[in-house]
């Protein structure tokens, strides 16, 4: 039996926002989409393990902590395929191509490092891309070279092999590392920047701006300070 069900894609022009599928071919996209999703979540799960395991063990063998915090969150099938318009990639007929997507959306799978000083941040992203089976695909040293808007923090996408019963396929994961301070900033702009929908005050963004260097500055501080009390941190 096929029955005919519509999909709306989110950002289609609008002389064709409908698209008609059969049920058949409804389960089949289903099907492959969930594979895909699946595929980026024990990515995660790897990524997640390999710094719990560097925070365990500077924590047993050295007696410090180099992490805060570490969450992490697979982007929604919405937010994908509001990304895939947005960024006007290629679809297959109607449905987003996923060798596409996994070649340019290097953000579908996230994790995020909080560290307590600068030096953490850069050492565990050496620690982590330093092993054999992630490999680096880009990196965005927004620490070094904050972005205009006083933005900081390091971005590396990397890539690990995740084994499936289908075989291995090289999953794109973004990491991005940064200090309490910098999470702090980041947090706080963000929800200014939905609240204004994008056009926030002049004012309020030099607030910011004048608000990051603060930050940066508070850092620099408490890792001098940290360093004149413990010497410098212990390396792996
Ligand atoms: P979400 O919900 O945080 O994941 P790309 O994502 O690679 O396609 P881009 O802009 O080249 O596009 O990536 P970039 O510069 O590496 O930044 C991606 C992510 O960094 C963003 O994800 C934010 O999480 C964070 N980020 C970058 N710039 C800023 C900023 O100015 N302020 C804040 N608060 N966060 C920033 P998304 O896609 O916004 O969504």
């Amino acid at each position: 039996m096929t029955t005919n069900a519509q999909l709306d894609f989110p950002g289609r022009p609008s002389d064709g926002d409908a698209i008609t599928f059969s049920l058949d071919q409804l389960r089949a996209m289903q099907h492959e989409l969930q594979r895909f999703m699946l595929e980026y979540e024990f990515a995660l799960r790897e990524i997640e393990t390999k710094i719990l395991i560097l925070r365990d063990e500077f924590q047993q063998m050295h007696e410090y902590n180099p992490i805060e915090h570490v969450s992490s969150r697979v982007k929604s099938a919405d937010s994908i395929l509001r990304k895939v318009a947005r960024r006007g990639l290629p679809t297959q007929g109607a449905t987003p191509d996923l060798t596409m997507m996994r070649e340019h959306l290097t953000d579908i799978a996230g994790v995020r490092v909080t560290c307590s000083f600068v030096t953490d941040a850069y050492r565990l992203f050496d620690l982590l891309t330093e092993q054999e089976d992630v490999t680096i695909r880009r990196v965005k040293d927004y620490i070094k070279q904050p972005k205009p808007n006083g933005y900081m923090s390091l971005h590396a996408i990397v890539e690990v092999p995740v084994f499936m019963s289908t075989g291995r396929v090289d999953v794109p994961v973004e990491i991005q590392f940064r200090t309490i301070a910098m999470d702090f900033w980041a947090s706080l702009e963000h929800k200014i920047y939905y609240k204004y929908e994008g056009n926030v005050p002049a004012g309020l963004l030099a607030e910011l701006k004048d608000a990051a260097d603060t930050a940066a500055d508070l850092d620099a501080r408490m890792e001098r300070l940290h360093g004149q009390l413990h010497g410098s941190p212990p390396s792996a």
